[in-house]
């Protein structure tokens, strides 16, 4: 899996590159991370890459020029994307992860300021990601997130493929609680279940601690037939200490 990084700082994507799961897949050649620094294809003296909104107003527009020639100063792979992250586009999930693991090629294009002229969104841009309802300075750390979140999706990337399906979200629900050694400290245990050896109970009650939590932390992830199941084990809990009270 490929990542090219269009950016005005590509020194920011060493912390990415450098170091453990990231650094050993580079290493291990299952992803290949290359940078084109934005202000070295402006071909104005001053290098300028960035200039005053039309229409006025607070801030600054990266130009299409610079962009565009950093863009086409490499082919493109035939099933990559080009994909500007900003606010305005459309929120990064785990669904939207798995997909991007599709391509080859991920063009990841940092914006700064304002952001980039519409005119090279409209022509060179493919699709638009958030990472969240929020403003960052810049498009890196985005782009990181997406690096890291899709290369995680790529064989041979993490050393135990089976952790990726266990995880939250890849099963829609969020991950059940995780316990180790010591299976005693400042007088607080492990659930017994787990020390039990018996995985088909261990399983049921990972399963059930994912279901409560995501019923408490993002209900809006359950199925209805989860939903469902919640009502009766709740009704059911609840006539049993009616019976017990009786
Ligand atoms: C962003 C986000 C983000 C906006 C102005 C860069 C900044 C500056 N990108 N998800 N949230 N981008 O805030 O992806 O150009």
């Amino acid at each position: 899996m490929k990542f090219r990084i269009l950016t005005l700082f590509p020194e920011m994507f060493d912390a990415v590159t450098g170091t453990s799961i990231l650094g050993r897949a580079l290493s291990n050649q299952h992803i290949e991370v290359s940078c084109d620094d934005i202000r070295s294809f402006s071909k104005d003296k001053h290098h300028k890459v960035d200039d005053a909104p039309f229409g006025g107003g607070a801030g600054m527009v990266m130009k299409v020029e610079p962009l565009r020639d950093a863009l086409n100063s490499k082919p493109k792979m035939p099933n990559s994307s080009v994909i500007y992250l900003t606010p305005k586009g459309q929120t990064l999930t785990h669904e939207k992860v798995v997909s991007l693991a599709k391509y080859d090629e991920l063009i990841l294009v940092c914006g700064h300021y304002e952001g980039v002229d519409q005119r090279f969104i409209d022509r060179y841009v493919d699709e638009e990601i958030s990472i969240g309802d929020y403003v960052l300075t810049g498009g890196e750390l985005a782009a990181m997130v997406i690096i890291d979140s899709v290369s995680r999706m790529v064989n041979g990337v993490l050393n135990n493929e089976g952790s990726a399906e266990e995880e939250s979200f890849s099963n829609g629900l969020l991950e059940y609680p995780h316990y180790t050694r010591p299976q005693s400290v400042d007088g607080d245990e492990v659930p017994s279940v787990l020390l039990s050896g018996n995985h088909a109970e261990i399983e049921k009650w990972r399963y059930r601690e994912s279901v409560k939590l995501t019923a408490e932390r993002r209900p809006e992830l359950l199925t209805d037939a989860q939903k469902q199941a919640l009502k009766d084990n709740f009704i059911k809990k609840k006539k049993r200490v009616e019976k017990r009270r009786l």
